[in-house]
């Protein structure tokens, strides 16, 4: 942990990459664990373009029942550590594919959310965007201005992520000197690449997770806990 601790203290560019895990100890629940299933079905099959313009009703009902959940939860110590090691950084973004609100909530500003955010919606129409964070008693919810169904402000399976996000991301990669990958399985592009393009030009890359991930074995240190309980520790 030291010398891990120490290239964190030491970089001047810190990149922090984080999944569902770091919000499991909130309450959120994460996408491939056991408690991922939503009346057993399977998230990734809900979360696709094509899911919604078959049923616009149900994917909306999982999505309610998703922000209902998160609308109860707090950012954790995780979180919160983040937050803080960004204060300490000149250079520094933090990369989630969590939708939840939860790093914004504990603090972080430099940040980029490249799976979109729960609390947005989007008309399928007239494409207006904006937060809303109502609780539905109508499902699909409608556009105030044009009458159009809306959508969850998130990015599904196949759709390309907000450009200027991921543009943010991609430049970051370039040029942190370590990575920490916190919390996610790895297993969803173009996430799941970003440890490698790190690592393939001389980070360092750090993983925080309970579990084994596709990308652990190219990492420069591995940390098999909660990130709760890690991240305040490595970053303390
Ligand atoms: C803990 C812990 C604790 C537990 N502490 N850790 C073949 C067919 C079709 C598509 C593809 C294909 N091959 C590749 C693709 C591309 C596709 C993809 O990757 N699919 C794979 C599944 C195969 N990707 C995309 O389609 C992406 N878009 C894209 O590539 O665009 C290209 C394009 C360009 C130009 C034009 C058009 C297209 C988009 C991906 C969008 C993913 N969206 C979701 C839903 C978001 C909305 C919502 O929230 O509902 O994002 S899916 C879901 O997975 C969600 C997550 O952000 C994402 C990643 O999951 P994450 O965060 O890793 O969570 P889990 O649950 O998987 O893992 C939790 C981890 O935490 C575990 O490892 C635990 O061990 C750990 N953990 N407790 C720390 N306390
Ligand atoms: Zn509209």
């Amino acid at each position: 942990m030291n010398i891990a601790k120490s290239w964190i203290r030491d970089c001047r560019s810190l990149c922090v990459l984080t999944g569902a895990g770091v919000s499991a100890e909130s309450g959120v629940p994460t996408f491939r664990g056991p408690d991922g299933f939503w009346k057993r079905r399977d998230p990734m099959s809900l979360a696709t373009p094509e899911a919604f313009a078959a049923d616009p009703e149900e994917v909306w009902e999982w999505y309610r029942w998703r922000r209902e959940k998160i609308r109860g939860c707090e950012p954790n110590a995780g979180h919160l550590a983040i937050a803080a090691i960004e204060r300490q950084k000149t250079d520094f973004l933090l990369i989630t594919q969590n939708v939840d609100g939860l790093h914004r909530a504990a603090g972080s500003r430099r940040m980029v959310e490249i799976h979109g955010n729960i609390w947005v919606v989007r008309c399928t129409s007239c494409r207006r965007e904006r937060e809303d964070r109502s609780r539905y008693d109508v499902l699909p919810p409608r556009c105030g201005s044009c009458g159009g169904i809306l959508r969850p402000g998130v990015v599904w399976f196949g759709e390309a992520l907000p450009r200027e996000a991921a543009g943010a991301a991609e430049e970051m990669l370039r040029r942190c000197e370590v990575l920490v990958v916190a919390g996610t399985s790895a297993l969803v592009a173009p996430a799941s690449g970003y440890a490698a393009v790190a690592k393939r030009r001389g980070a360092r890359v750090i993983e925080v997770n309970p579990d084994e991930t596709p990308v652990s074995e190219l990492c420069d240190a591995v940390f098999r806990g909660r990130s709760a309980e890690v991240l305040p520790a490595l970053f303390g």
